[in-house]
């Protein structure tokens, strides 16, 4: 375990007015400071009632003193946290006298990457203290909680285990390759290499539910003007978020609100109304609408249903609806059903969905609250989901296709060779989730997100 000679410090209580404020101090330089403020090095792990002082040994405040011992601290260095009264002048002053003491500010997520750096955590677990953090509901926050006890790592070594097994079988038969044939062929490796790609697949479903939690999607409403886009914004997030009226063309900037249904995390933004006769603002309006739209991950598309009962979304926007990539889905919302005597309804069309409802009264937004979650594949059942990003996504999403590809090669070519190289390919793929082989820029990305202190 390294003990870093660069001793980092900041504030690990968010800033403020409050009971306590709490000063972490991680590094070698740590028992030297402890002496210089506490005058004394705080027995490890117990707590202590001191006064902290400056440089002239003045009280600056007085309060608990807690140290701990590398290698058994969460960075995997000497910590000293100096629990003091929360104010933020308090505060500060503290910390100035640490950084003249020896030690310099942290920077963000600087205590998560030194407990990675040390082993004691790996990647998914730091991203998930970042998660936990940010949980915006129970079932995000439980998910989190299992990554961050190493559930999801868990999976991934087991995989990685099982991926070892077989890469030293098809090693050693490339190594014999007068038996290759047979060895390739006796059935094993192709058993092993399926129930591999089955358990890839499985941990897919899980992170899916995870990154759904974490990492949320963008829903992008867009229609006519006086369609109700704005409506279905207030209806959905429960309060008067965006101005409806009934002249067309009232909103001209793109607006974001952040929703969560039963976990399932939803930006959703509202758009200006796509009409060709627009003034100069309404046209930046519309032209920053389209532009959302090519990030979406979900796109409604809402029509008056007084004006028309064309819901076809090629004949709705001719100029537009071919520039929707395949991937992302599309709701065609059929509003203001009050107005036309008919209950709201859900029908399936060949690659979108048809909902009728009336963001007015309300009717029929509970069923279109549960077809968004069906449609991105959220389920409400969040038991065994660990919480997870995209990036681990891709990652998972990677390893299959190495797999996949393996396959092929064994089932097609009996190439060995090939098949060695998926499975080598595949495994890197895997370790870049824990973070065994992982860039210093990917690194420098994940760990920038964190916030001081953490
Ligand atoms: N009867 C009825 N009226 C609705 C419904 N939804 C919206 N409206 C009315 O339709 C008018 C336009 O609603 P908005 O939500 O502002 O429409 P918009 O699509 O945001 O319009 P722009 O911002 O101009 O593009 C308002 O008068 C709303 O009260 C509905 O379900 N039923
Ligand atoms: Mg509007």
């Amino acid at each position: 375990m390294q003990q870093n000679e660069d001793t980092i410090v900041a504030q690990a209580t968010p800033r403020g007015r409050g009971g306590i404020g709490v000063v972490r101090v991680s590094g070698s330089h740590t028992t030297f400071i402890a002496k210089q403020i506490l005058g004394k090095v705080p027995q490890p792990r117990q707590a202590e009632y001191l006064p902290f002082l400056d440089k002239n040994g003045e009280l600056l405040d007085q309060g608990i003193a807690l140290f701990f011992k590398a290698p058994n601290s969460f960075t995997g260095e000497d910590i000293l946290e100096l629990q003091g009264h929360g104010g933020p002048f308090i505060m500060d002053c503290l910390i100035e006298e640490v950084v003249k003491a020896g030690a310099r500010l942290a920077e963000p997520g600087e205590f998560s990457l030194r407990a990675f750096l040390n082993n004691k955590i790996d990647l998914t677990q730091a991203e998930a203290i970042v998660d936990l953090i940010n949980a915006s509901s129970k079932e995000a926050a439980k998910s989190a909680l299992r990554t961050l006890q190493g559930i999801f790592s868990k999976n991934i070594e087991e995989i990685q285990q099982e991926l070892i097994k077989l890469r030293m079988y098809v090693e050693a038969a490339i190594d014999f390759p007068e038996e290759e044939i047979d060895f390739l062929s006796d059935g094993i490796v192709k058993g092993m290499l399926q129930s591999l790609i089955d358990q890839v697949e499985g941990v897919i479903a899980k992170a899916h539910q995870g990154s759904l939690m974490s990492d949320g999607i963008k829903v992008v409403i867009i229609g006519r003007p006086n369609a109700g886009k704005s409506s279905l914004l207030n209806a959905l997030t429960g309060y008067e978020a965006a101005i409806v009226a009934d002249i067309p063309g009232t909103t001209r900037d793109v607006l974001r609100e952040h929703i969560s249904l039963d976990g399932l995390l939803i930006q959703l933004v509202d758009t200006a109304g796509l009409r060709i006769k627009a003034d100069l603002i309404e046209q930046e309006g519309i032209k920053r609408a389209l532009k959302e739209t090519t990030f979406a991950d979900h796109i409604i598309i809402v029509v008056d249903g007084t004006t028309t009962h064309e819901t076809d979304p090629k004949r709705l926007f001719p100029e537009w609806a071919d520039k929707i990539p395949k991937e992302t889905g599309i709701t065609v919302l059929y509003n203001k059903v009050d107005c036309l005597n008919i209950p709201p309804f859900i029908e399936q069309k060949e690659n979108y969905h048809v909902v009728a409802i009336s963001a007015k009264t309300g009717a029929g937004l509970l069923e279109f609250r549960k077809h968004l979650k069906n449609s991105v594949g959220f389920s409400e059942n969040s038991e065994g989901n660990f919480i997870a990003r995209r990036r681990h996504l891709e990652a998972l999403a990677q390893a299959k296709q190495h797999l996949l590809e393996g396959m092929f090669q064994l089932q097609h070519f009996k190439a060995g060779e090939l098949l060695a190289e998926e499975l080598r390919q595949a495994q890197l793929s895997l370790d870049q989730i824990t973070g065994k082989f992982t860039s210093d820029d990917l690194l420098g990305k994940i760990f920038s997100e964190f916030c001081i202190g953490k």
